[in-house]
Protein backbone atom coordinates (compact mmCIF):
# COMPACT_ATOMS: atom_id res chain seq x y z
CA UNK A 1 0.00 0.00 0.00
CA UNK A 2 1.35 3.49 -1.01
CA UNK A 3 1.65 6.36 1.76
CA UNK A 4 -1.36 8.64 -0.33
CA UNK A 5 -3.44 5.35 0.50
CA UNK A 6 -2.63 5.32 3.96
CA UNK A 7 -3.40 8.91 4.00
CA UNK A 8 -7.13 9.02 2.57
CA UNK A 9 -8.15 6.36 4.78
CA UNK A 10 -6.65 7.65 7.69
CA UNK A 11 -8.20 11.41 7.23
CA UNK A 12 -11.50 9.68 6.77
CA UNK A 13 -11.20 7.38 9.32
CA UNK A 14 -10.57 10.43 11.57
CA UNK A 15 -12.90 12.62 10.28
CA UNK A 16 -15.65 10.75 8.71
CA UNK A 17 -18.53 8.97 10.48
CA UNK A 18 -17.62 5.59 10.51
CA UNK A 19 -20.93 4.28 8.86
CA UNK A 20 -19.18 2.53 6.02
CA UNK A 21 -16.22 0.34 5.90
CA UNK A 22 -15.11 0.23 2.51
CA UNK A 23 -12.53 -2.08 1.19
CA UNK A 24 -9.53 -0.13 0.90
CA UNK A 25 -8.86 0.47 -2.61
CA UNK A 26 -9.05 4.77 -3.26
CA UNK A 27 -10.62 5.54 -6.64
CA UNK A 28 -9.51 8.01 -8.32
CA UNK A 29 -10.34 7.59 -12.25
CA UNK A 30 -13.59 5.59 -14.07
CA UNK A 31 -14.24 4.68 -17.58
CA UNK A 32 -16.35 2.56 -18.79
CA UNK A 33 -16.51 -0.76 -16.75
CA UNK A 34 -13.24 -0.08 -15.35
CA UNK A 35 -11.86 2.36 -12.34
CA UNK A 36 -8.30 3.25 -11.55
CA UNK A 37 -6.87 3.65 -8.07
CA UNK A 38 -4.15 6.22 -6.92
CA UNK A 39 -1.61 4.12 -7.60
CA UNK A 40 -2.65 3.85 -11.21
CA UNK A 41 -4.05 0.17 -10.72
CA UNK A 42 -6.67 -1.22 -12.81
CA UNK A 43 -9.85 -2.49 -11.89
CA UNK A 44 -13.65 -4.36 -13.36
CA UNK A 45 -15.86 -2.69 -11.79
CA UNK A 46 -18.23 -5.71 -10.31
CA UNK A 47 -20.12 -3.15 -7.85
CA UNK A 48 -21.36 -0.29 -10.27
CA UNK A 49 -22.24 1.79 -7.54
CA UNK A 50 -24.94 -0.21 -6.49
CA UNK A 51 -26.50 -0.21 -9.83
CA UNK A 52 -26.13 3.56 -10.63
CA UNK A 53 -23.30 2.80 -12.48
CA UNK A 54 -25.76 0.80 -15.36
CA UNK A 55 -24.28 2.92 -18.44
CA UNK A 56 -20.31 3.08 -17.23
CA UNK A 57 -18.25 4.87 -15.73
CA UNK A 58 -18.13 8.76 -17.11
CA UNK A 59 -20.55 7.87 -20.28
CA UNK A 60 -19.17 10.78 -22.97
CA UNK A 61 -23.03 11.37 -23.81
CA UNK A 62 -24.21 11.71 -20.33
CA UNK A 63 -20.58 13.91 -19.57
CA UNK A 64 -21.32 16.28 -22.51
CA UNK A 65 -25.42 16.71 -21.92
CA UNK A 66 -23.95 17.30 -18.36
CA UNK A 67 -21.34 19.91 -18.92
CA UNK A 68 -23.38 21.84 -21.36
CA UNK A 69 -26.74 22.26 -19.33
CA UNK A 70 -24.44 23.22 -16.03
CA UNK A 71 -22.72 26.00 -18.06
CA UNK A 72 -26.63 26.83 -18.93
CA UNK A 73 -28.39 26.61 -16.36
CA UNK A 74 -28.82 24.58 -13.32
CA UNK A 75 -31.14 25.16 -10.81
CA UNK A 76 -34.58 26.59 -11.03
CA UNK A 77 -36.36 25.49 -8.20
CA UNK A 78 -39.97 24.49 -8.76
CA UNK A 79 -40.92 28.09 -8.08
CA UNK A 80 -40.35 28.09 -11.89
CA UNK A 81 -40.45 26.16 -14.86
CA UNK A 82 -37.44 25.24 -16.53
CA UNK A 83 -36.98 23.86 -20.18
CA UNK A 84 -35.87 20.78 -19.33
CA UNK A 85 -38.47 19.11 -16.90
CA UNK A 86 -41.14 18.85 -19.22
CA UNK A 87 -38.46 16.86 -22.01
CA UNK A 88 -37.62 14.98 -19.21
CA UNK A 89 -41.45 14.34 -18.65
CA UNK A 90 -42.18 13.03 -21.86
CA UNK A 91 -39.07 11.08 -22.21
CA UNK A 92 -39.93 9.47 -19.07
CA UNK A 93 -43.37 8.51 -19.88
CA UNK A 94 -42.50 7.36 -22.86
CA UNK A 95 -39.39 4.82 -22.12
CA UNK A 96 -41.88 3.51 -19.00
CA UNK A 97 -45.31 3.78 -20.45
CA UNK A 98 -46.37 5.83 -17.33
CA UNK A 99 -49.05 8.80 -17.15
CA UNK A 100 -47.54 10.88 -14.23
CA UNK A 101 -43.85 11.20 -13.14
CA UNK A 102 -42.99 13.00 -9.48
CA UNK A 103 -39.12 14.20 -9.70
CA UNK A 104 -37.06 13.54 -6.89
CA UNK A 105 -33.30 13.00 -6.02
CA UNK A 106 -32.00 9.61 -4.05
CA UNK A 107 -33.85 6.58 -4.11
CA UNK A 108 -34.88 6.93 -0.51
CA UNK A 109 -36.95 10.24 -1.27
CA UNK A 110 -38.78 8.68 -4.09
CA UNK A 111 -40.11 5.71 -1.76
CA UNK A 112 -41.09 8.39 0.94
CA UNK A 113 -42.62 10.41 -2.05
CA UNK A 114 -44.38 7.13 -2.87
CA UNK A 115 -45.96 6.23 0.49
CA UNK A 116 -46.97 10.04 0.88
CA UNK A 117 -48.81 9.87 -2.53
CA UNK A 118 -50.60 6.24 -1.80
CA UNK A 119 -51.38 7.27 1.33
CA UNK A 120 -53.01 10.36 0.28
CA UNK A 121 -54.51 8.09 -2.15
CA UNK A 122 -56.18 5.72 0.40
CA UNK A 123 -57.42 8.80 2.45
CA UNK A 124 -59.11 10.50 -1.17
CA UNK A 125 -59.72 8.09 -3.45
CA UNK A 126 -60.00 4.14 -1.90
CA UNK A 127 -61.77 5.83 1.07
CA UNK A 128 -60.04 4.98 4.03
CA UNK A 129 -60.54 6.53 6.91
CA UNK A 130 -58.19 9.23 7.97
CA UNK A 131 -54.73 7.99 9.95
CA UNK A 132 -55.60 4.07 9.30
CA UNK A 133 -53.88 3.51 6.09
CA UNK A 134 -51.64 0.93 6.14
CA UNK A 135 -48.84 -0.46 4.08
CA UNK A 136 -47.68 -4.43 3.24
CA UNK A 137 -44.04 -4.57 3.24
CA UNK A 138 -41.77 -7.74 2.82
CA UNK A 139 -39.26 -8.99 5.66
CA UNK A 140 -35.69 -8.78 4.31
CA UNK A 141 -36.48 -5.71 1.82
CA UNK A 142 -34.00 -2.71 1.55
CA UNK A 143 -36.14 0.37 0.34
CA UNK A 144 -33.66 3.36 2.30
CA UNK A 145 -32.15 5.12 5.13
CA UNK A 146 -34.56 7.40 6.32
CA UNK A 147 -36.68 7.29 9.25
CA UNK A 148 -40.32 6.50 7.50
CA UNK A 149 -37.97 3.61 5.56
CA UNK A 150 -35.72 2.06 8.04
CA UNK A 151 -38.71 1.46 10.34
CA UNK A 152 -40.34 -0.79 8.22
CA UNK A 153 -36.99 -2.44 7.91
CA UNK A 154 -36.70 -6.10 9.59
CA UNK A 155 -32.64 -5.96 9.39
CA UNK A 156 -31.51 -5.12 12.93
CA UNK A 157 -28.02 -2.88 12.11
CA UNK A 158 -30.47 -0.97 9.61
CA UNK A 159 -32.85 -0.05 12.79
CA UNK A 160 -31.96 -0.63 15.88
CA UNK A 161 -31.75 2.83 18.23
CA UNK A 162 -33.08 4.81 15.22
CA UNK A 163 -36.83 4.65 17.01
CA UNK A 164 -39.21 5.70 17.86
CA UNK A 165 -40.66 4.19 14.49
CA UNK A 166 -43.94 5.71 12.44
CA UNK A 167 -47.03 2.94 12.63
CA UNK A 168 -48.52 2.02 9.48
CA UNK A 169 -46.63 -1.04 8.15
CA UNK A 170 -47.32 -4.53 8.00
CA UNK A 171 -44.53 -6.88 7.01
CA UNK A 172 -44.78 -10.64 5.45
CA UNK A 173 -42.19 -12.97 4.21
CA UNK A 174 -41.42 -12.03 0.18
CA UNK A 175 -42.17 -14.54 -2.35
CA UNK A 176 -45.51 -15.62 -0.17
CA UNK A 177 -48.58 -14.88 -2.00
CA UNK A 178 -51.09 -16.61 0.79
CA UNK A 179 -49.49 -14.62 3.47
CA UNK A 180 -49.80 -10.87 1.36
CA UNK A 181 -53.62 -11.97 0.82
CA UNK A 182 -53.93 -12.65 4.52
CA UNK A 183 -52.41 -9.36 5.21
CA UNK A 184 -54.87 -7.08 3.02
CA UNK A 185 -57.54 -5.62 5.10
CA UNK A 186 -60.22 -2.41 4.00
CA UNK A 187 -57.15 -0.04 4.88
CA UNK A 188 -54.67 -1.53 2.82
CA UNK A 189 -53.33 1.01 0.61
CA UNK A 190 -50.40 -0.40 -1.15
CA UNK A 191 -48.08 -3.08 -1.03
CA UNK A 192 -44.60 -2.00 -1.53
CA UNK A 193 -41.96 -4.45 -2.69
CA UNK A 194 -38.71 -5.09 -4.66
CA UNK A 195 -39.33 -7.35 -7.78
CA UNK A 196 -35.86 -9.22 -6.53
CA UNK A 197 -34.98 -8.46 -3.29
CA UNK A 198 -31.14 -6.66 -3.50
CA UNK A 199 -29.92 -6.07 -0.32
CA UNK A 200 -31.17 -9.87 0.79
CA UNK A 201 -28.72 -11.38 -1.10
CA UNK A 202 -30.33 -11.05 -4.86
CA UNK A 203 -33.53 -12.67 -3.49
CA UNK A 204 -35.30 -13.87 -7.03
CA UNK A 205 -39.20 -14.60 -6.04
CA UNK A 206 -40.81 -18.01 -7.17
CA UNK A 207 -42.25 -18.13 -10.56
CA UNK A 208 -45.43 -16.69 -10.87
CA UNK A 209 -45.44 -15.25 -7.61
CA UNK A 210 -45.64 -11.44 -9.19
CA UNK A 211 -48.92 -12.43 -11.60
CA UNK A 212 -50.78 -13.42 -8.44
CA UNK A 213 -49.91 -10.46 -6.59
CA UNK A 214 -50.92 -8.10 -9.31
CA UNK A 215 -54.64 -9.98 -9.35
CA UNK A 216 -55.02 -9.98 -5.12
CA UNK A 217 -53.43 -6.20 -5.56
CA UNK A 218 -56.17 -5.55 -8.27
CA UNK A 219 -58.99 -7.22 -6.60
CA UNK A 220 -58.97 -5.62 -3.20
CA UNK A 221 -57.61 -2.15 -4.71
CA UNK A 222 -53.96 -2.53 -3.17
CA UNK A 223 -51.58 -0.07 -5.03
CA UNK A 224 -48.84 -1.92 -6.25
CA UNK A 225 -45.94 -0.38 -5.63
CA UNK A 226 -42.81 -1.43 -7.37
CA UNK A 227 -39.19 -0.50 -5.58
CA UNK A 228 -37.11 -0.71 -9.11
CA UNK A 229 -34.42 1.69 -7.86
CA UNK A 230 -31.91 -1.27 -8.22
CA UNK A 231 -33.78 -3.53 -10.55
CA UNK A 232 -34.64 -1.22 -13.04
CA UNK A 233 -33.29 0.76 -16.08
CA UNK A 234 -31.84 -2.62 -17.73
CA UNK A 235 -29.98 -4.34 -14.86
CA UNK A 236 -32.16 -7.73 -15.10
CA UNK A 237 -31.92 -7.25 -19.17
CA UNK A 238 -35.03 -5.51 -18.99
CA UNK A 239 -35.87 -2.18 -18.59
CA UNK A 240 -37.80 -3.07 -15.48
CA UNK A 241 -37.75 -6.13 -14.07
CA UNK A 242 -42.17 -5.88 -14.28
CA UNK A 243 -41.36 -7.42 -17.40
CA UNK A 244 -40.07 -10.65 -16.73
CA UNK A 245 -43.10 -11.59 -14.76
CA UNK A 246 -45.96 -10.05 -17.56
CA UNK A 247 -46.97 -7.00 -15.02
CA UNK A 248 -47.59 -3.73 -14.66
CA UNK A 249 -46.77 -1.83 -11.23
CA UNK A 250 -49.74 0.89 -10.43
CA UNK A 251 -46.48 3.10 -9.08
CA UNK A 252 -42.98 2.19 -10.29
CA UNK A 253 -40.01 4.01 -8.68
CA UNK A 254 -36.41 4.43 -10.20
CA UNK A 255 -33.19 5.98 -8.97
CA UNK A 256 -29.66 5.24 -8.97
CA UNK A 257 -28.70 4.57 -12.79
CA UNK A 258 -31.55 6.88 -13.94
CA UNK A 259 -28.39 9.77 -13.86
CA UNK A 260 -25.92 6.94 -15.05
CA UNK A 261 -23.77 7.93 -11.85
CA UNK A 262 -23.72 11.21 -12.55
CA UNK A 263 -26.05 12.84 -10.18
CA UNK A 264 -28.80 12.34 -7.77
CA UNK A 265 -31.85 11.33 -10.05
CA UNK A 266 -35.09 9.90 -8.76
CA UNK A 267 -38.54 9.09 -9.73
CA UNK A 268 -41.90 8.34 -8.55
CA UNK A 269 -43.88 7.16 -11.98
CA UNK A 270 -47.55 6.38 -11.75
CA UNK A 271 -50.48 4.51 -14.11
CA UNK A 272 -53.37 6.31 -12.48
CA UNK A 273 -54.36 8.69 -10.17
CA UNK A 274 -52.36 8.16 -7.33
CA UNK A 275 -49.90 11.32 -8.18
CA UNK A 276 -53.41 13.05 -9.24
CA UNK A 277 -53.92 13.54 -5.74
CA UNK A 278 -50.78 15.73 -4.83
CA UNK A 279 -51.86 19.51 -4.96
CA UNK A 280 -49.35 22.39 -4.88
CA UNK A 281 -47.89 23.07 -1.87
CA UNK A 282 -48.44 19.33 -0.38
CA UNK A 283 -44.82 17.96 -1.68
CA UNK A 284 -41.89 19.28 -2.94
CA UNK A 285 -38.14 19.27 -3.71
CA UNK A 286 -35.22 22.26 -3.54
CA UNK A 287 -33.97 20.13 -6.23
CA UNK A 288 -36.09 17.86 -7.17
CA UNK A 289 -36.95 17.94 -11.36
CA UNK A 290 -34.11 20.55 -11.48
CA UNK A 291 -32.83 21.24 -15.41
CA UNK A 292 -29.52 19.86 -14.92
CA UNK A 293 -31.07 16.89 -13.31
CA UNK A 294 -33.31 15.88 -16.54
CA UNK A 295 -30.50 17.08 -18.97
CA UNK A 296 -28.55 14.54 -17.17
CA UNK A 297 -31.46 11.86 -16.79
CA UNK A 298 -32.18 12.37 -20.67
CA UNK A 299 -29.12 11.55 -22.01
CA UNK A 300 -29.05 8.79 -19.50
CA UNK A 301 -31.76 7.08 -20.42
CA UNK A 302 -30.74 7.75 -23.94
CA UNK A 303 -27.84 5.72 -24.31
CA UNK A 304 -29.42 3.07 -22.44
CA UNK A 305 -31.56 2.32 -25.31
CA UNK A 306 -29.81 3.55 -28.25
CA UNK A 307 -26.62 1.46 -27.37
CA UNK A 308 -28.72 -1.89 -26.61
CA UNK A 309 -27.28 -1.52 -23.03
CA UNK A 310 -30.41 -3.49 -22.06
CA UNK A 311 -30.24 -6.57 -24.52
CA UNK A 312 -26.84 -6.52 -23.75
CA UNK A 313 -27.48 -7.03 -19.71
CA UNK A 314 -29.44 -9.78 -20.92
CA UNK A 315 -27.07 -11.26 -23.01
CA UNK A 316 -24.02 -10.81 -20.96
CA UNK A 317 -25.95 -11.82 -17.49
CA UNK A 318 -26.66 -15.41 -19.06
CA UNK A 319 -23.25 -15.78 -20.13
CA UNK A 320 -21.68 -14.41 -16.63
CA UNK A 321 -24.15 -16.73 -14.82
CA UNK A 322 -23.78 -19.90 -16.38
CA UNK A 323 -19.44 -19.36 -16.33
CA UNK A 324 -20.32 -19.14 -12.45
CA UNK A 325 -22.08 -21.87 -12.36
CA UNK A 326 -19.72 -23.75 -13.89
CA UNK A 327 -17.32 -23.34 -11.86
CA UNK A 328 -16.68 -26.35 -9.43
CA UNK A 329 -15.52 -25.14 -5.92
CA UNK A 330 -16.53 -26.09 -2.60
CA UNK A 331 -17.18 -22.77 -1.51
CA UNK A 332 -19.88 -22.33 -3.36
CA UNK A 333 -23.54 -22.67 -1.63
CA UNK A 334 -25.53 -21.31 -4.73
CA UNK A 335 -25.20 -19.10 -7.26
CA UNK A 336 -27.77 -16.90 -8.74
CA UNK A 337 -29.08 -13.93 -10.76
CA UNK A 338 -31.12 -12.12 -13.89
CA UNK A 339 -29.66 -10.12 -16.17
CA UNK A 340 -26.86 -8.59 -14.60
CA UNK A 341 -27.68 -8.92 -11.07
CA UNK A 342 -25.70 -11.56 -9.79
CA UNK A 343 -25.26 -13.15 -6.47
CA UNK A 344 -22.33 -15.91 -5.38
CA UNK A 345 -23.53 -17.65 -1.94
CA UNK A 346 -20.52 -19.38 -0.08
CA UNK A 347 -21.08 -21.97 2.70
CA UNK A 348 -20.77 -20.32 5.89
CA UNK A 349 -18.27 -22.71 6.58
CA UNK A 350 -15.93 -21.37 3.78
CA UNK A 351 -15.17 -17.97 5.66
CA UNK A 352 -16.71 -14.64 4.89
CA UNK A 353 -17.39 -13.16 1.60
CA UNK A 354 -15.70 -9.91 2.75
CA UNK A 355 -11.86 -11.94 2.29
CA UNK A 356 -13.05 -13.35 -1.15
CA UNK A 357 -13.91 -9.79 -2.29
CA UNK A 358 -10.62 -8.71 -1.08
CA UNK A 359 -9.10 -11.54 -2.64
CA UNK A 360 -10.78 -10.67 -5.97
CA UNK A 361 -9.29 -7.17 -5.72
CA UNK A 362 -5.76 -8.06 -5.44
CA UNK A 363 -6.50 -9.70 -8.75
CA UNK A 364 -8.24 -6.59 -10.31
CA UNK A 365 -12.14 -6.82 -9.68
CA UNK A 366 -14.12 -4.57 -7.37
CA UNK A 367 -17.05 -6.65 -5.99
CA UNK A 368 -19.01 -6.25 -2.31
CA UNK A 369 -19.95 -8.98 0.02
CA UNK A 370 -23.91 -8.92 1.49
CA UNK A 371 -25.04 -10.61 4.51
CA UNK A 372 -21.35 -11.94 5.41
CA UNK A 373 -21.80 -14.92 2.94
CA UNK A 374 -22.62 -13.53 -0.36
CA UNK A 375 -20.47 -11.53 -3.04
CA UNK A 376 -22.74 -9.32 -5.21
CA UNK A 377 -21.75 -9.21 -9.02
CA UNK A 378 -23.12 -6.30 -11.08
CA UNK A 379 -20.84 -5.00 -13.41
CA UNK A 380 -22.09 -1.94 -15.61
CA UNK A 381 -24.12 -3.29 -18.51
CA UNK A 382 -21.61 -1.99 -21.27
CA UNK A 383 -19.40 -5.79 -20.34
CA UNK A 384 -18.15 -7.44 -23.43
CA UNK A 385 -18.08 -11.52 -23.52
CA UNK A 386 -14.17 -10.92 -23.16
CA UNK A 387 -14.27 -8.84 -20.05
CA UNK A 388 -17.27 -11.45 -18.89
CA UNK A 389 -14.73 -14.49 -19.39
CA UNK A 390 -11.85 -12.45 -17.84
CA UNK A 391 -13.73 -11.96 -14.91
CA UNK A 392 -14.88 -15.42 -14.75
CA UNK A 393 -11.09 -16.67 -14.29
CA UNK A 394 -10.76 -14.72 -11.55
CA UNK A 395 -13.77 -15.30 -9.76
CA UNK A 396 -12.43 -19.41 -10.59
CA UNK A 397 -8.99 -18.82 -9.13
CA UNK A 398 -10.57 -16.84 -5.82
CA UNK A 399 -13.46 -19.00 -5.27
CA UNK A 400 -11.15 -22.13 -4.90
CA UNK A 401 -9.48 -20.65 -1.87
CA UNK A 402 -9.93 -21.30 1.63
CA UNK A 403 -10.50 -18.45 3.88
CA UNK A 404 -12.02 -20.76 6.57
C1 LIG B 1 -26.45 2.16 1.21
C2 LIG B 1 -27.94 -2.41 -0.59
C3 LIG B 1 -27.77 -1.89 -2.91
C4 LIG B 1 -32.25 0.19 -3.04
C5 LIG B 1 -33.61 0.00 -3.28
C6 LIG B 1 -34.11 2.17 -2.52
C7 LIG B 1 -32.77 2.44 -2.26
C8 LIG B 1 -31.84 1.43 -2.51
C9 LIG B 1 -34.09 -1.30 -3.84
C10 LIG B 1 -32.37 3.77 -1.70
C11 LIG B 1 -30.44 1.68 -2.19
C12 LIG B 1 -28.26 1.01 -1.68
C13 LIG B 1 -27.87 2.17 -0.85
C14 LIG B 1 -26.55 1.76 -0.22
C15 LIG B 1 -26.50 0.28 -0.29
C16 LIG B 1 -27.44 -0.06 -1.37
C17 LIG B 1 -27.73 -1.43 -1.67
F1 LIG B 1 -26.79 -3.02 -0.35
F2 LIG B 1 -28.34 -1.89 0.53
F3 LIG B 1 -28.82 -3.29 -1.00
F4 LIG B 1 -27.91 -1.15 -3.90
F5 LIG B 1 -27.63 -3.13 -3.16
N1 LIG B 1 -34.49 0.99 -3.02
N2 LIG B 1 -29.53 0.83 -2.20
O1 LIG B 1 -31.37 -0.80 -3.27
O2 LIG B 1 -31.74 4.57 -2.63
O3 LIG B 1 -31.59 6.60 -1.19
O4 LIG B 1 -29.56 5.22 -1.55
O5 LIG B 1 -30.53 6.57 -3.44
O6 LIG B 1 -25.38 1.95 1.77
O7 LIG B 1 -27.42 2.65 1.78
P1 LIG B 1 -30.80 5.81 -2.16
Amino acid sequence: MSSSVIDYLATEARLGAQNYAPIGVVLSRGEGVWVWDTDGNRYLDCLSAYSALNQGHCHPKILAAMVEQASRLTLTSRAFHNDQLALFYEEIAALTGSHKVLPMNSGAEAVESAIKSVRKWGYEVKGVPDGQAEIIVCADNFHGRTLGIVGFSTDPETRTHFGPFAPGFRIIPFGDVKALERAITQNTVAFLVEPIQGEAGVIIPPVGYFTEVRQLCTAHNVMLVLDEIQTGLGRTGKLLAEQHEGIEADVTLLGKALSGGFYPVSAVLSNNDVLGTLRPGQHGSTFGGNPLACAVARAAMRVLVEEGMIENAATQGARFLQGLKDIRANTIRDVRGRGLMLAVELHPEAGRARRYCEALQAKGILAKDTHEHTIRIAPPLVITSDQVDWALEQFATTLTLDFS
